[in-house]
């Protein structure tokens, strides 16, 4: 990289806050950033281009962190997300609340207001104590006073993003600190790169043991895989833990494809049944939280034991007791099971079992997906859309919406690992774009984003962004025109709370931010429109007209609305 070492004073050679911070980052490797530029930062965003990097530039900051974040899940490095103070940070803080909920990597690095004045609330420009706000958001919350702790302060804020359970990190930063100088040898000196900073942890002996007995044991063994296992990169291991013991697998969302959907041992298409019926269940890098029914109730069936495999100690027992817990990294903790596995008797009965249950859904869901309907439904626009992504399976697919959401899950096979990114554990609203970008910006392959006309509205201006940068990404919107349905009608003399203007053309507005943008009402336009965008590379958006009325209300979490039935007809 150039040094562009600056001014002199006194012959001694000098360096500052900028330059320090960024070659700390360079130093450990990271070449993107995502953020939105302003006061104190914009200088950063311009030095980093200047010295060779790429700095991805958004028009809300909530994107530019949930690209990073999705840039840490993808890559395993930090995301990094650099925002302005106070409004700008806060903005960010919500995509690194969702870093840490989900375990991505992320480092928000914020500019902040001079503490003499924000202590005292004397009211500074974009005053505010970003440092105590972000602190239960994330992992730590550390901020650099002295330049000579840049160094210092990057290699601890990526150790904790990285170590043990991933997770998001804040710096804060003081904008006088940026332009503060000292001496550049002593400055070079100060930078470092952490030894090891996401070390193997390997489980006890006696914790293996204990599971593989328990597993040895099972009539009905189910291995139930989740984004955890696919972040931890060891995909080749778990397929040979799956294939050597026979054992049927489940992924939770962003698992889809780890071990490919159409693999013959995929219990995806029989998951009621498996998480009913198993006696064994083994969690890799999965939680019993509510994306799981917290592993009770009638989602569980009868009497269930689980083996866990997790890093972070405490989330055993966190919803119901686990009878082998397996404390560890993923890796480490799949090959110890490998081991003591081998030579172990196939559930052959019961995999045929599963295997019968799961052809007969696929073919009812085939022939669902194959009918025609006046008006496109979730159905038959998935199928398109299934029918053509068979056929680039280095595709990411992101994924945002309720019954868009739901229904492309179930739909959409996945074919190779970390290929799906989705709302993830806060079933959250608006990822979709950020996620989009940090996809094609990492994978450097094309990216589908399918997502609901209200999920889209949430970050729907970095289409701009998508078609700045020219990148490979299709974004597909399933316009019902509300959220969940577009029906609803508008009461007496007032607008309807779940409904959009019908009349918006979302295919316009791509193409007023210069990218193409298609309107389809049919399978047939869909599938065309798809594969011309896939072929071309070029930034896309594919308006595709739904039915109102084919949603459900909150999709297929329709059990976790709350209603009221005071006053209401029976
Ligand atoms: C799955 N299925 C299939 C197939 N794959 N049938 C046929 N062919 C194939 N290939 C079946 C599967 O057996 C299930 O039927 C059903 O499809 C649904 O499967 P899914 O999606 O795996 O499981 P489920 O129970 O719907 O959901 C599990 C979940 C998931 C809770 C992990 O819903 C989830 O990740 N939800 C996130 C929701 C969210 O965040 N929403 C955003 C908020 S929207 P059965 O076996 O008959 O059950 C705000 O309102
Ligand atoms: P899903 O939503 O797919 O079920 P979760 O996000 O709930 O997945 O769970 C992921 C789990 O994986 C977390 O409990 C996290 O601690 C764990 N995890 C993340 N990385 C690793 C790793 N390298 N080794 C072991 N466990 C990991
Ligand atoms: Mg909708």
């Amino acid at each position: 990289m150039k040094n562009d070492i600056q001014a002199t004073t006194e012959g001694v050679e000098l360096t500052d806050g900028f330059h320090l911070l960024m070659e700390a980052l360079e130093m450990n490797g990271i070449t993107n950033i995502y953020g939105l530029l302003g006061i104190p930062v914009t200088e950063i965003g311009r030095m980093w281009q200047a010295r060779g990097n790429k700095f991805f530039s958004f028009r809300n900051e909530q994107n530019a962190g949930y690209a990073a974040s999705v840039a840490g899940y993808l890559t395993k490095k930090p995301g990094i997300c650099v925002t302005v103070s106070a409004p700008g940070f806060l903005n960010g803080l919500t995509a690194l609340a969702n870093a840490t909920t989900n375990c991505f990597p992320m480092i928000l690095i914020s500019g902040s207001s001079e503490r003499e004045v924000v202590d005292l609330q004397q009211g500074d420009y974009e005053e505010m104590d970003q440092l105590n706000i972000a602190r239960p958001h994330c992992k730590a919350s550390f901020r650099i006073n002295r330049t000579e702790d840049i160094g210092v302060a990057v290699v601890r804020a990526i150790r904790t993003a990285l170590s043990g359970r991933p997770g998001g990190v804040y710096l804060d930063i003081p904008a006088r600190l940026f332009s503060t100088t000292m001496s550049a040898e002593e400055g070079k000196k100060s930078l470092f790169v952490p030894v090891d900073p996401a070390p193997a942890q390997i489980p006890g002996p006696d914790a293996v043991a204990r599971a593989v007995a328990l597993i040895k044991g099972a009539k009905k063994p189910l291995i139930l895989l989740g984004k955890g296992a696919a972040y931890a990169q060891c995909d080749a291991d778990i397929k040979a833990l799956i294939e050597e013991t026979g054992i049927p697998f489940t992924p939770m969302s962003m698992a889809k494809g780890l071990v490919s959907d159409i693999h013959p041992q995929c219990a995806a298409a029989a998951r009621s049944m498996v998480l009913q019926e198993s006696d064994v269940v083994v969690l890799i890098g999965a939680r019993l939280n509510w994306l799981l029914a917290h592993g009770k109730g009638k989602t569980w069936g009868g009497a269930k034991k689980f083996v866990q495999i997790d890093i972070q100690a405490n989330e055993m027992d966190s919803n119901v007791p686990i009878a082998a817990p397996l404390v560890g990294d993923v890796e480490s903790c799949v090959n110890a099971l490998r081991a003591g596995l081998k030579g172990m008797t196939k559930p052959t009965e019961w995999m045929d079992a599963i295997a019968e249950r799961a052809s007969g859904s696929k073919a009812k869901l085939g022939t669902k997906l194959a009918t025609a309907t006046p008006i496109m439904n979730y159905f038959n626009s998935l199928g398109a859309i299934r029918d053509v992504l068979k056929n680039h399976q280095d595709v990411t697919l992101v994924n945002e919406g309720a019954n868009a959401l739901d229904n492309a899950r179930m739909i959409i096979d996945q074919y190779q690992p970390r290929k799906r990114v989705d709302t993830g554990t806060w079933g959250v609203m608006g990822v979709g774009m950020g996620s989009a970008v940090a996809a094609a910006v990492e994978t450097g392959k094309p990216v589908v984003a399918v997502c609901g006309d209200s999920a889209f509205g949430f970050s729907g201006m970095e289409i701009e962004t998508i078609t700045r940068y020219n990148l490979p990404v299709t974004v597909i919107i399933m316009n019902n025109g509300g959220i969940y349905r577009g029906d609803e009608a508008n009461p007496a003399h007032q607008v309807s709370c779940m409904t959009f203007n019908p009349n918006t053309r979302y295919d316009l507005l791509m193409q007023s931010v210069g990218g193409e943008g298609v309107r389809v009402n049919t399978p047939e336009e869909l599938t065309k429109a798809l594969e011309a965008s896939l072929k071309s590379g070029k930034p896309t958006l594919i308006e595709a007209i739904i039915d109102p009325a084919a949603g459900v209300e909150s999709g297929r979490i329709g059990n976790l609305n709350i209603v009221s039935t005071i006053g209401k007809k029976k």
